[in-house]
């Protein structure tokens, strides 16, 4: 890769990047590597990002190790070595600071370094952060890789702040670990997070009342060792497996269904079910048929499916009945993968409280109060979720030209960037994994992303652009394809929706609109490439 050639020294930095989670090291990497000066800042005390502070019980990936690391170092490849099918948070936080060793990447991270605004001045071209300390510095290039799920939420629940016990929210989980044991324990949030708590702590809780308000259709799965054969087999095949992922709609290295779910009669339908949830984990959602996230009777078939195996699992007839979603189909949101999740309704200990009907009405000094019940607790989780895309953008002050900031820009006119990449108003200004990129195995699109702004920032210096911004027009493009996708999937239904952050309906009073790219991983980065070779005309470079 050429040298880019446009160095600032009236600046203290060519390109600032807030994050230095997965995000932040790709960029660093890329980046220093066209001769940029640059800096990863992050306000926590550890490298890693997401991985850095959601250490909840139980938290591992959801893809398998094969394809959840970068492709782009031979040496972190060849010498990394994972030890589960689906790695831990502690693993993956593990992999993360190697990959900051190996490549040297440390001496350009400021840790302990929270980012307060960052503003735009045009006749410098320049944009100055300001950190929470009261220090300022100076860049060219700004990039985010905040995270697309940073920005935690709690329930709006009267009470809140009275309740006397222990309060944790999955992704603030205290680093030295809580002790359970013998606890009355109370549990909020059943997604991604809460799913994978639910198993890893009812054997050690006395006594556990899981609230849930939606169900989720949970495909389990196992998690075996990683043999030094299988990590062999990666290490030859790593370029296969990439393409793979990056070729495919979810960036898993799965092969795409070629069929749909109503092509085939019943025993067959029920047969490939059964093999792929045998497989587990994103291996039903991704490779059984090609239609269970697009066509409502193929994923109400996938529904059904798993409601029956909820049956199977679950004793007690009535939780398995409550823990069936009816309200909406499988794909309406995101699927987790579960390690035991739906056996653990089977300990006695263990009570699914259902709020779906009689909310939770309150929190007091005691524990939950849903109707007449109040539900003593000694801990009490939130797994809540996240204010998702957008939350740690509108978070801080970005301040575009003309002062408008991001969360002024999207509040009045709507989501809008071209490809998640840039938003018109805000020169020089990147988003890894912005709002409206895809909804994916996120591994792949930040390494492609981080390698697409370093051709552009080449190109840019090649060509004496100094000012990089997407077009108004190309934010309607993409604005029009990001809800013309969404929409053709099962996730958006006027009658039968969950409650989504993909369409920011889990954020009282945000906007819904599709905060994430549904049309496929593979087409996005179809879009990237062609923006690249038309010279990047759906960007304002002057
Ligand atoms: O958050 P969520 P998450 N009363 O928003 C419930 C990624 N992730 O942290 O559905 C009762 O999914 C709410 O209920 P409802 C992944 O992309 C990945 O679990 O709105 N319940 C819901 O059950 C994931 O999608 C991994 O009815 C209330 C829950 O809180 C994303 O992060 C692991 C309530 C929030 O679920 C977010 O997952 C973890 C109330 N008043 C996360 N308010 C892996 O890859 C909210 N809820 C392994």
């Amino acid at each position: 890769m050429s040298k880019t050639s446009t160095p600032s020294p009236a600046r203290d930095y060519d390109a600032i990047v807030i994050g230095a989670g997965f995000s932040g090291l790709a960029l660093l990497h890329h980046l220093r590597d066209i001769g940029l000066r640059t800096l990863v800042v992050d306000g926590e005390d550890g490298i890693g990002g997401t991985w850095w502070v959601n250490r909840y019980p139980g938290v591992r990936t959801d893809s398998e190790y094969s394809y959840y690391s970068f492709s782009f170092s031979k040496e972190v490849r060849e010498e990394w070595t994972w030890s589960e099918r689906y790695p831990s948070g502690g693993e993956v936080l593990d992999y993360l600071n190697f990959v900051a060793d190996r490549l040297d990447l440390r001496k350009d991270i400021q840790l302990n370094t929270w980012v307060e605004s960052a503003t735009y001045d045009e006749p410098a071209n320049t944009w100055t952060v300001r950190f929470a300390d009261g220090r300022e510095i100076t860049t060219k290039f700004l990039v985010s890789g905040m995270g697309v799920l940073s920005q935690a939420i709690y329930p709006n629940i009267p009470g809140l702040d009275t309740f006397a016990g222990e309060k944790y929210h999955s992704s603030h989980w205290p680093r030295a670990g809580v002790d359970l044991k013998g606890k009355k324990v109370g549990l909020i949030g059943l997604g991604a997070s809460g799913i994978q708590i639910v198993p890893t702590i009812a054997p050690e809780v006395e006594e556990f009342f899981v609230f849930q308000r939606t169900p989720n259709y949970v495909v389990e799965t196992s998690n075996e060792a990683v043999t030094d054969e299988d990590m062999a087999y990666l290490r030859e095949h790593y370029d296969e497996i990439y393409e793979k992922a990056a070729n495919h709609p979810f960036g898993v290295a799965m092969e795409p269904a070629q069929h749909s779910a109503l092509e085939v009669d019943d025993a067959t339908r029920r047969e490939i079910f059964e093999s792929k949830w045998n497989q587990g984990g994103f291996h039903f959602a991704n490779e059984c048929f090609n239609d269970l996230a697009t066509d409502h009777e193929a994923s109400e078939l996938a529904s059904e499916f798993i409601r029956s195996k909820i049956r199977e699992i679950v004793k007690d007839p009535e939780t398995a009945d409550l823990l069936s979603p009816k309200t909406y189909s499988f794909n309406g949101k995101r699927v987790p993968t579960g390690h035991g999740y739906y056996a653990a309704f089977n300990l006695d200990h263990v009570h699914l409280v259902d709020v779906a009907d009689t909310p939770i009405s309150a929190i007091t000094d005691k524990g939950i109060v849903v109707g007449d019940t109040e539900y003593e607790l000694d801990v009490l989780i939130f797994a809540t979720g996240f204010d998702a895309m957008t939350g740690t953008l509108t978070n801080i002050d970005i301040v575009g030209r003309n002062g408008v900031t991001l969360r002024d820009k999207w509040s009045e006119e709507g989501l809008r960037s071209n490809l998640g990449i840039s938003a018109h108003g805000f020169p020089n200004f990147f988003m890894s994994l912005g709002p409206q990129t895809p909804y994916s195995n996120l591994v792949v699109p930040i390494q492609l992303g981080a390698q697409w702004l370093q051709r552009a920032l080449v190109w840019a210096g090649e060509n004496g652009v100094e000012r990089f911004e997407a077009t108004p027009e190309s934010e309607r493009w993409w604005v029009e394809e990001t809800e013309r996708t969404g929409k053709a999937t099962v996730m958006y239904s006027e009658g039968k929706k969950a409650k989504a952050w993909f369409l920011g309906d889990n954020v009282p009073g945000k906007q819904e609109e599709f905060q994430v790219y549904m049309g496929g991983g593979h087409v996005y980065q179809q879009y990237c490439r062609e923006a690249e070779a038309e010279g990047y005309s759906s960007f304002l470079a002057d």
